[in-house]
């Protein structure tokens, strides 16, 4: 091992040792409840978690919205049944999951298929084999497509606008089937997660254990013509106008003469995404995933999640359950500058 190699492993084993440091006394998520109406709580909330980069439960944080007593499937078939919705369906619930094809893994994208709420609603009272549908369209979907829900639930939430001092970025809605997963990753977000019916498993792992978490580029590829027996993945291929900036080499490959030239060799896109599944970790395979700090944690409905920006989180849930979630820009801090070197470090 040559002296720079010394070096770094050194510098990765210290911010390990500090990290297991300040995390020794978190066996869990931290859970409190609600204080809505009292103004030290949001400054408290701010103070113990959010200027930490810390993940806390909120109890009862959306547990008297309207939502809680009627978003149900009878309700969204009396109030919504011929809304077009955009569904994603993958025929394993593994909607921007790596899958195996032919030998190859790729990174999959779900079908985003149009369709009416009633037909949704019908995969969610009899699902099919091998054609799993979820809600999951991350562009503020419930102001834009869910105009009629909107006042169901607490559009402002004054006490997160008082932590963030800055407006939302988006309101997503969420319902989905027991098999869809939403595979390890992270946001530039703030995030607070709102359950309204059924619960969310979440496995968190915050953003200093990134050396621990293995990456590998894939081919990236889309779901197609998804049905009950049949199912394509069909390739992107390189420079086909790809809108998303995961598909452009980050800057901390750049200089890795061998992960770039296999990237401009490449026919099809490629992106760099997380190669573990935490819910069923190989660690024969990738033997560092050992020392990540690994929190499991239940959203029961009523409840939400204060998820940190930059933290890894998977996600399962019950069947039919329902969520509206709230993102707030991050911070570009001096914890981004810190990360984006830990980034390049651990390449
Ligand atoms: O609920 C899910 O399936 C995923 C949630 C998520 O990834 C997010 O809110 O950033």
């Amino acid at each position: 091992m040559c002296y720079y190699e010394k070096t770094l492993k050194n510098c990765l084993n210290v911010l390990q040792e500090e990290t297991k440091e300040l995390l020794h006394f978190h066996t869990k998520v931290p859970c409190v409840d609600i204080e809505a109406n009292n103004p030290q709580w949001s400054w408290s909330i701010y103070r113990k978690y959010v200027a930490k980069n810390m993940p806390v439960v909120i109890k009862n944080a959306c547990r008297d919205w309207r939502a809680r007593k009627l978003w149900n499937i009878d309700y969204f078939l009396q109030k919504i049944p011929d809304k077009d919705v955009t569904v994603a369906i993958t025929p394993n619930g593994y909607a921007d999951g790596v899958i195996a094809e032919n030998n190859t893994d790729f990174f999959a994208m779900p079908e985003e298929r149009t369709m009416r709420m009633s037909e949704f609603l019908s995969n969610m009272t009899a699902p099919k084999k091998n054609f799993v549908c979820y809600i999951q369209k991350q562009n503020s979907n419930l102001l834009e497509d869910f105009k009629e829900l909107i006042n169901d639930v607490d559009i402002e939430l004054k006490w997160a606008k008082d932590i963030f001092a800055k407006s939302l970025d988006a309101v997503n809605f969420w319902m989905g089937d027991e098999r869809a997963v939403t595979s390890m990753h992270k946001d530039p977000y703030e995030n607070i997660y709102c359950v309204i019916s059924g619960y969310k498993d979440f496995i968190l792992i915050p953003p200093t254990d990134l050396p621990h978490v293995p990456y590998k580029y894939y081919p990236v590829g889309t779901f197609k013509n998804v049905s009950t027996d049949h199912y394509e993945i069909e390739p992107k291929l390189r420079n086909g106008g790809g809108d998303c900036d995961h598909f452009i080499p980050k800057p901390q490959i750049r200089g890795c003469q061998e992960i770039e030239t296999k990237l401009e060799n490449s026919k099809y896109e490629m992106l760099n995404w997380v190669s573990i599944d935490p819910s069923r970790p190989d660690t024969d395979l990738y033997p560092q995933f050992r020392n990540a700090n690994v929190y499991k944690v239940r959203i029961n409905e009523g409840d939400c999640l204060y998820l940190p920006s930059l933290w890894f989180h998977h996600v399962q849930q019950s069947h039919g359950c329902i969520a509206v979630n709230y993102w707030y820009d991050m911070d570009f801090d001096l914890k981004y500058c810190y990360y984006k070197m830990l980034e390049c470090l651990s390449t």
